[in-house]
């Protein structure tokens, strides 16, 4: 029966990107072996979490990363099977990761080349991943992050191919291992879910082609920060308490971790801000791969991406590890505080 077929006609990631490679009848199928080392290293990170606490694998590794934070075992673990899985897909040349305080460069025997066809032209080209592997222990979250991009400087590729603007993302996507494995992955035609059934070891299409509610209920921020605040957004937040327009006040939900409240933020709608403040004048998240992989996924969804001056996918980033405020969420909500930064600066 009609009622049936989903459960007989199992929609996994690999048949879900396979059909997406279609579109592309010159590709070769790098960008699915690439995706599918991915889902391997989601799948080995997803294992350990469930065994973490067996294998004493949560608490400390001992060493800091380059954010001066204290790596944890599972992170450490976790980035060097992502990096082996990478290099060993044959697909990457670059990788970038907040574990890591220099870009990796994969060896030049195992980098891959990637025939990309675009509507201009036919292009060489490598793929390099961006991603981060970000926890929230207090919640037993655990987290990652990925962003993958086309290296321009075909043959030799340098740190400059690293630092290009959103815009040029080819892929995005994250992964929740929590009490069940949630991938979130967009390719460029929209944003689909996927369960990981440990049982068939498989991840299957559990949320076809999301799409963000137009407005949102909910206001997503950091309270604590609230004196540190510049005035536009603390208008905006005012607003969502206080709302003159005779709406009722939005719900405020705060995780503490940017996959998590953006994830719910996706789901649900409403509006995730991380904004510039005294303390941290170029706010806390880092573009390469937070701000940009997530603003990816929210404009695939419907929804905005902003940084309180511009578009947070024209953002072209001038290191690494550099961090920008954003503001993030349904289309409405964004619009909202983009016309409070767009009125103070026209008061300057
Ligand atoms: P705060 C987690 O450490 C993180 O980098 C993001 O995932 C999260 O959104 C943010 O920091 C939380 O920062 O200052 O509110 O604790």
């Amino acid at each position: 029966h009609a009622a049936d077929a989903h459960r007989t006609d199992l929609m996994t990631i690999t048949r879900h990107v396979l059909n997406e490679q279609t579109k592309y009848p010159e590709s070769r199928g790098d960008f699915t072996i690439l995706l599918n080392h991915i889902v391997l290293g989601c799948k080995f990170v997803c294992s350990s979490v469930s065994k973490a606490g067996l294998a004493k694998l949560f608490g400390l590794a001992g060493e800091t990363n380059i954010q001066g934070e204290e790596q944890k075992k599972l992170d450490v673990l976790s980035n060097e099977v992502f990096v082996k899985a990478l290099i060993s897909s044959g697909r990457t040349c670059l990788l970038v990761s907040e574990e890591d305080e220099e870009a990796i460069f994969v060896d030049q025997s195992k980098r891959g080349k990637y025939i990309f066809k675009s509507d201009m032209n036919m292009f060489n080209s490598f793929l390099k991943i961006f991603y981060i592997l970000e926890r929230s222990y207090s919640f037993t979250i655990f987290i990652h992050i990925f962003g993958i991009y086309m290296v321009k400087h075909k043959d030799n590729p340098t740190i400059d191919d690293v630092l290009q603007p959103g815009n040029n993302l080819v892929a995005a996507g994250y992964c929740m291992y929590g009490s069940s494995c949630t991938l979130v992955l967009s390719t460029g035609s929209g944003v689909n879910g996927f369960t990981l059934d440990p049982s068939l070891g498989e991840f299957i299409l559990t949320h076809p082609d999301i799409k963000i509610p137009k407005k949102g209920k909910i206001y997503s921020v950091n309270e604590g920060n609230a004196k540190n605040w510049d005035e536009p957004t603390r208008k905006f937040v005012e607003k969502c308490k206080f709302p003159t327009d005779g709406s009722p006040p939005k719900s405020l939900r705060y995780i503490g971790s940017m996959v998590a409240d953006v994830h719910r933020t996706l789901l649900y709608g409403g509006i995730f801000l991380y904004p510039a403040d005294k303390k941290s004048p170029n706010g806390k998240l880092r573009v390469l791969y937070e701000v940009f992989p997530m603003s990816y996924l929210m404009e695939q969804a419907g929804g905005q991406a902003f940084t309180g001056k511009q578009r947070a996918l024209d953002l072209v980033p001038g290191k690494i590890h550099e961090r920008s405020p954003v503001f993030l969420g349904s289309y409405d909500d964004v619009e909202e505080i983009k016309a409070l930064y767009a009125a103070a600066d026209a008061a300057k």
